[in-house]
């Protein structure tokens, strides 16, 4: 699937805006065929947005189960003829779409693209009603799982990770057009050849007849590097400006499907960066050199909005990013918007790409989740099917994001269950898809305390050790010095594997202007010394490629009384202003750049 386009040969068109919304608390929607005219009792809702925080509502923010939204939209004069498809960046966590009274697409996951072609459903100059049932409920064999528990107050949503779980339609929703004959995916593998850039492409289309696939590559002044026929390829290119960290530097490869009197019969643009990454002994390498990861994992996360794409903050957070040294993050803990990957291709931001898979582990939570009264693995909760889903979100984030030059590492769980057998025997078939599915990234995942150097099952299918550890907050509280002991001797014991280390989490919750002389948990002086401490170690092991702070911003949680408004330990305050921390690790991470 390639996200909509604007190009010679494909027209889109933006469905944002206000929608008609319901929800459905009793689940009557489906059965009282709500698709079939204007939603009853409703409300306005914003797309894009999280629904939770928008109406001011506790039913809203607190519903589980379907809601619905609806809108109107005319279809362009222009379109007769072509292909019509209607797009849905997202839908979380899962969606019916419906077309006046056809049902036309239904997609589990609530962080990847999904379509359905509409074209014998719709009419140039027309209208059409688009009804979509939004579900949020998570179960034990969806990603993230969770369950819904019966309890005398209702039912209860029950999670095993601490963001607040937003929902609704989180993206773009658009109408698209295309030709009969149109491509349908592209896959770019780049490779350097000291100076020389290879470029491996294949091309997919459908209805394309006796049409045939040729591409062109231009740099980013529009100048032709590169041409080929055929719907796969090598193209080389002599003195290629690789993409790097800091430098995002494009090329333009132009797909078309040309007929056999030479007409184009469908165009399409992809983005390319010429990079390499590996991973020798214990160092990871971009371009064959060395990279050392600092910055930090993020949320999609804001006031009113939620987990909705914002412009203005996509833009305002690399700045800061930039501002303050970072050179990556991680999609803690979910697949981002495509407009924040495209967005760290052009900026030169490095990416670890993770699915939804977080909360697989009961006990993590113990005291923040309540008790651990489920086993992770069996056959009622995180079972084979759980497995099935999680590999189709692999599969749907490698599709999607398989040409992005800034994804670096794959990271297919946070802190699941890793120090047992039944975790062993879960993950080792999720790591051989991702690497079938492409053999040019690191795959990783995010280890916890729980299951320490030796304990770990899951790190040996790891290219890259990444280790969320919170040394000085929820082990040893307090005491940096018996911390920093602690942290150095675990440390080491990992060093000895011979692979990469990356911090993938280190951070303390920190209420912005609470202080204190001797560096009390909760104060800013904490979160500065806390660092500090964790800096000290990291630059003891050699093994160490990088660090990622937790959190780059406060972000809403599951409410509890870990949690002050939220996770406190932002660098930034969910409105995006520095805490003291933020000034020490920028005079860190600019030097070390
Ligand atoms: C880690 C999780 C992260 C949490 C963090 C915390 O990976 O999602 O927000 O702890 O407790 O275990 O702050």
């Amino acid at each position: 699937m390639l996200r909509p386009q604007d190009t010679a040969t494909r027209e889109r068109k933006l469905l944002n805006g206000l929608w008609r919304f319901a929800l459905d608390p009793g689940g009557a929607g489906r059965a009282g065929r709500w698709f079939t005219a204007a939603l009853p009792r409703a409300r306005e809702m914003a797309v894009p947005a999280s629904y939770n925080d928008v109406a001011a509502d506790a039913r809203v923010r607190d519903h589980i189960g379907e809601v619905w939204y609806q809108t109107e939209v005319r279809v362009p004069r222009g379109w007769a003829g072509d292909r019509i498809v209607l797009h849905f960046e997202s839908a979380t966590h899962r969606a019916t779409v419906w077309v006046d009274d056809t049902e036309v697409v239904s997609h589990e996951g609530g962080y990847t693209p999904f379509e359905a072609d509409v074209t014998n459903l719709v009419a140039a100059g027309g209208t059409a009603r688009i009804t979509v049932a939004v579900d949020n409920t998570l179960t034990f064999e969806s990603v993230p799982p969770g369950v819904v528990e019966d309890t005398a107050a209702g039912p209860r949503q029950r999670y095993w990770h601490d963001f607040f779980n937003y929902a609704g339609l989180h993206r773009n929703v658009w109408l698209y057009a295309t030709p009969a004959a149109h491509i349908t995916d592209i896959a770019v593998v780049t490779d350097l050849d000291e100076s020389t850039g290879v470029l491996h492409y294949v091309i997919e289309a459908a209805g394309a007849g006796s049409a045939a696939a040729q591409v062109v590559l231009r740099d980013a002044d529009g100048t032709v590097v590169g041409r080929r026929h055929g719907a796969r390829g090598v193209l080389t290119v002599a003195d290629v400006h690789p993409w790097a960290p800091g430098d995002g530097y494009l090329y333009d490869l132009e797909v078309q499907l040309v007929t056999a009197t030479g007409d184009v019969a469908d165009s399409y643009h992809q983005s390319v960066g010429v990079r390499t990454v590996s991973v020798a002994g214990n160092r990871f390498l971009i371009n064959g050199e060395p990279f050392y990861f600092t910055g930090f994992g993020k949320h999609e996360d804001l006031a009113v909005t939620g987990k909705g794409h914002n412009d203005a903050f996509l833009v305002h957070d690399f700045a800061l990013l930039e501002w303050i040294g970072a050179n990556s993050f991680r999609t803690s803990h979910y697949p981002y918007s495509e407009d924040v990957l495209d967005y760290a291709d052009r900026r030169g931001i490095v990416v670890i790409d993770e699915v939804a898979a977080v909360g697989l582990n009961v006990r993590t939570g113990e005291g923040v989740f309540g008790a651990a009264d489920y086993p992770t693995f069996s056959d009622d909760t995180i079972n084979e099917r759980t497995r099935e889903v999680h590999a189709q979100a692999i599969r749907e984030l490698v599709a999607r994001d398989k040409n992005h030059p800034s994804v670096v590492i794959w990271s297919i769980a946070n802190e699941p269950e890793s120090g047992t057998e039944a975790a062993e025997a879960y993950f080792r078939p999720l790591f051989e898809l991702t690497r079938e599915l492409d053999a040019s990234r690191p795959v990783s995942f995010a280890n916890d305390a729980s299951a320490p150097h030796g304990r770990c099952r899951v790190a040996q299918f790891a290219d890259v050790l990444m280790l969320n550890r919170y040394y000085g907050w929820y082990v040893l509280p307090g005491d940096l010095a018996a911390a920093e002991i602690a942290w150095e001797e675990e440390l080491r014991a990992w060093d000895g594997e011979n692979k990469p280390i990356l911090i993938a989490e280190y951070g303390a919750d920190t209420y912005p202007g609470l202080h204190s002389v001797a560096p009390q948990p909760w104060t800013e002086e904490y979160q500065v010394a806390y660092l500090d401490m964790n800096h000290r170690v990291f630059d003891r092991i050699d093994a160490v490629v990088g660090e990622h702070v937790w959190n780059f911003a406060d972000f809403a949680t599951m409410p509890g009384i870990q949690r002050v408004g939220g996770n406190r330990k932002g660098v930034f305050t969910r409105d995006r202003r520095p805490k003291a921390a933020a000034h020490v690790l920028r005079q860190r991470w600019l030097k070390e750049s």
